[in-house]
């Protein structure tokens, strides 16, 4: 491109973003290919800014991973065993309870419950694992299962997603976490997880949890063999069901880990990768009120930097994280309140814990309850 229309183009997407315009596919493919990263930092945070203020959210959670064994064969996942593998486990109801009982002792409000599937375990063993901890710890948030889980009870029970999602709601279930979304686009999708829920039943999926009044979240896996097209094309499609529901709370961008992955010989995306994406995304999300930097995927050094790239929320404590430990992760187990607060006070930003669904938590000597609503930024009613 000749250095004059580079200027011109450069001007008018700022113009935009000044405006709160809407941005399209080509403007986001430019974003990623055309524009440096401290530019892209300065308007995704004008975004983010707008959005959230000076505001960094935190959670207080726990992971709980039922079993790693699977039938799929994602080619980027490390986490999941085969059936007769030394490595597959599947947690007994005790350790289930135990598990939800350890997170309320540390103060969680939130369970994040995210699994394999299992060639021989019945649909009702999925629902009893949200039943039994919902009864036994009725305060404790449970964002269960990703939509990929939801389309294989489908194919357990041949009963539609719509019904089974209602049955868990009744038993206990508070939210859908946003995995398996990976790449939508098939050209992609049919190379690193063929056989699994497709692009159109993980959107039917989660307008069928927010016509059921549960808020999800929405991933994406980047960093592998995607190009900047695919990316944008994940998000536009995340955007157009947004803009239909208005149920997402929160979109997560995952960046691939290839250790212990059949994906192995690719190299980790970069701190820029990382960045551009993070920035990109809030830019193209304009109707998606939360951008996560999960630091335990991002590294604490990265998602501290994302603050400032678009991002208003770190996730949370998350105790017991499996997925991307065994892919290689280097981040801690665990990271305490003081040092996530720490984390954002440095980077300039106000910490404000929440739960789940974004009320502010406010802690007693005890007890935590649950404050005002968080969500400033105002989504389409569903
Ligand atoms: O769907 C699996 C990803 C996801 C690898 O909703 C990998 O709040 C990188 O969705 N390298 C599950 N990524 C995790 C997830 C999530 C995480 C944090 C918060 C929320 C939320 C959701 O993890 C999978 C897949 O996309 N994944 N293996 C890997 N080797
Ligand atoms: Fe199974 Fe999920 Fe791993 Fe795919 S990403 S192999 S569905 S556990």
């Amino acid at each position: 491109m000749n250095p004059r229309n580079a200027d011109s183009m450069r001007d008018a997407l700022r113009a935009k973003i000044e405006a709160g315009q809407r941005l399209n596919f080509d403007d986001g493919v430019y974003l990623y290919e055309e524009v440096d990263l401290f530019t892209l930092g300065e308007w995704a945070n004008l975004v983010r800014e707008r959005r959230n203020g000076q505001f960094a959210y935190y959670n207080v959670n726990t992971h709980l991973n039922p079993t790693n064994v699977c039938v799929y064969r994602c080619t980027f996942c490390a986490f999941r065993a085969d059936l007769k593998s030394p490595k597959g486990y599947v947690m007994s109801d005790e350790q289930i309870v135990e598990r939800a009982a350890e997170a309320e002792r540390r103060g969680a409000t939130e369970l994040h419950i995210v699994g394999g599937l299992h060639h021989q375990l019945p649909y009702e063993w999925y629902l009893n694992v949200v039943r039994i901890i919902h009864r036994a710890h009725p305060r404790l948030h449970l964002k269960a299962y990703t939509a990929v889980e939801w389309d294989w009870f489908a194919r357990l029970t041949g009963r539609p997603t719509r019904d089974l999602l209602a049955e868990f709601k009744e038993a206990g279930l508070g939210s859908l976490p946003g995995g398996g979304a990976e790449i939508f686009h098939p050209d992609v999708r049919d190379k690193i997880c063929e056989h699994k829920a497709d692009a159109d039943s993980w959107i039917r999926i989660h307008r069928e949890a927010h016509r059921l009044g549960l808020r999800t979240n929405a991933t994406m896996l980047y960093g592998h063999i995607e190009n900047a097209e695919h990316r944008v094309d994940h998000l536009c499609r995340l955007r157009e069901l947004q803009d239909e529901t208005g149920g997402f709370q929160t979109f997560i961008p995952l960046a691939f880990h290839p250790d212990n992955t059949g994906l192995s010989h690719l190299p980790k995306p970069s701190g820029l990768m990382d960045l551009k994406t993070m920035a990109v995304s809030r830019l193209m999300l304009d109707n998606f009120p939360h951008i996560k930097a999960y630091w335990v995927m991002l590294g604490i050094k990265t998602a501290q930097l994302a603050l400032s790239f678009g991002a208003d929320d770190l996730d949370g404590t998350v105790v017991h994280e499996k997925i991307y430990h065994d892919a290689g992760s280097d981040s801690p187990q665990e990271l305490s309140v003081t040092e996530i607060r720490r984390l954002i006070e440095e980077a300039g930003r106000i910490p404000v814990e929440r739960d789940t669904l974004y009320h502010e938590v406010i802690r007693g000597p005890e007890q935590w309850r649950t404050g005002r609503s968080l969500q400033l930024a105002t989504v389409a009613a569903n």
